[in-house]
């Protein structure tokens, strides 16, 4: 079993896409391991984008994550879920996600790109334990 983290984040909630992206994995073939509805504080914010402090965007990045209430989820397959899940998830500008993807159908803006996925087993692996600690 191979798990990623996965959050829709502010955006998708308010715009009541959670059922929409979530059903897109689950359909997939993916399952869910954990899922809570859950406003992430800005020390938890803070520790998941540490690899972006300092860049010009990251201020607002935080606090678009802690505005509102976000869906965080483990998800769960077989091998490499955190490769198939940013394939579903397409480019981190929407405007160069391709069309079958879940921000190149329904997102259009790169502050407001609805999901994070983990982009690494190591990265999985580190926010996995940092949102769910007892998964860890
Ligand atoms: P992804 O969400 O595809 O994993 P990351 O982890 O590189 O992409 O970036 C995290 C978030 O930071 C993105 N979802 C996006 O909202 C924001 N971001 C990344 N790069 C930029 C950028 N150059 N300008 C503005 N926002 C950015």
């Amino acid at each position: 079993m191979s798990r990623t983290l996965v959050i829709v984040k502010p955006d998708g909630v308010e715009r009541g896409l959670v059922g929409a992206i979530l059903g897109r994995l689950e359909a997939r073939g993916l399952a869910l391991a954990a899922a809570e509805l859950r406003t992430i504080d800005a020390a938890t914010a803070e520790a998941h984008y540490a690899e972006h402090r300092g860049k010009p965007f990251y201020e607002r990045l935080v606090a678009f994550i802690t505005r509102g209430p976000s869906m965080v989820c483990v998800v769960e397959g077989p091998e490499e879920t955190w490769r198939l899940v940013r394939t579903m998830m397409g480019a981190t500008n929407p405007v160069d996600a391709l069309p079958g993807t879940i921000r190149g159908d329904l997102a259009t803006e790169m502050a407001e790109n609805l999901i994070h996925g983990s982009d690494s087993e190591e990265s999985a692996r580190r926010e996995v334990a940092l949102f769910f600690p007892h998964l860890g």
